[in-house]
């Protein structure tokens, strides 16, 4: 974990503002998200065997991760440089509500372009950012195992300015190649797509979910096993206020209930 000074964090979040994203260099240890992966190798080929990944194209599945274990880190998802650039951008007292993967294998497409939520009011320009997306890989992304594509600067366009903006080569897609260890906080209305992995190898990329305080999702959430909860810090219960305690994590998880994703 890296320390950012006030003005720092005040200058990712111009940058945010500007682009609709920022990328954080080598922020998160290799160790720790090596323990991740390997956790992850076994969850992914269980959840696509029973068929409950939400699939998001070709080949290119949206699995939840079960917060239990390497995945119930606070050092990870209470990040006081993230939650800092968080709060800048979307205000105090955010709620966590997602924890998550998209991950793309060989035999992967071009996603269509999309946002990943409508705005929040119809016919009005578009607001203040709302729902945030912190993305790190569990592997090294080059351009041949599917970097994520986005726009910069679309968060601040209406969906149809956004795609005659993109249409018209006003504002082209960049590949975000990423290091293990780098992180990027997305708006996610940022017109983005996924891209094809053409390795052996899939190519995992967390998802924290991070909203405004008064924002709701109906479409994700945690689970925080009742064990767990009670040893989690004064920060990350307060993170993960809305989501729901249960006894236990079921061992078969139920399919995924996040459907539509594109906008
Ligand atoms: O995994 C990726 O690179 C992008 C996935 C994505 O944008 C989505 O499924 O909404």
């Amino acid at each position: 974990m890296t320390g950012f000074s006030s003005s720092e964090l005040d200058a990712y979040a111009t940058t945010f503002e500007r682009d609709g994203m920022v990328l954080l260099k080598q922020h998160f240890p290799k160790a720790t998200l090596a323990a991740w992966r390997a956790a992850f190798e076994p969850l992914l080929r269980a959840r696509i065997m029973s068929g409950t990944t939400a699939v998001r194209g070709d080949n290119r599945h949206y699995i939840t991760l079960p917060f239990t274990g390497v995945f119930a880190d606070e050092s990870i998802f209470c990040d006081p440089g993230i939650l800092g650039i968080v709060e800048r951008v979307a205000g105090e007292d955010p709620v966590m509500c997602q924890l998550a993967t998209d991950t793309p294998l060989k035999g992967s497409t071009h996603q269509d372009v999309h946002r990943d939520t409508p705005p929040l009011f119809d016919d009005q320009p578009e607001t203040p950012s709302f729902q945030l997306a912190v993305n790190f890989p569990l592997c090294d992304v080059s351009l041949e195992n599917g970097p994520f594509e986005t726009t910069l600067g679309t968060h601040r366009m209406r969906p149809d300015e956004a795609m005659s903006a993109y249409r018209e080569g006003r504002a082209g897609l960049h590949a975000i190649p990423m290091e293990l260890g780098d992180v990027m906080i997305r708006d996610v209305r940022a017109l983005h797509r996924g891209t094809p992995n053409n390795t052996d190898e899939p190519r995992p990329m967390v998802v924290i979910g991070y909203s405004r305080s008064w924002y709701f999702r109906p479409e994700v959430h945690i689970d925080v096993p009742v064990d767990l909860d009670q040893r989690l810090s004064p920060r990350a219960k307060r993170l993960l206020r809305h989501m729901p305690r249960v006894a236990e994590l079921d061992a078969l998880p139920a399919a995924e209930a996040y459907k539509k994703f594109a906008y």
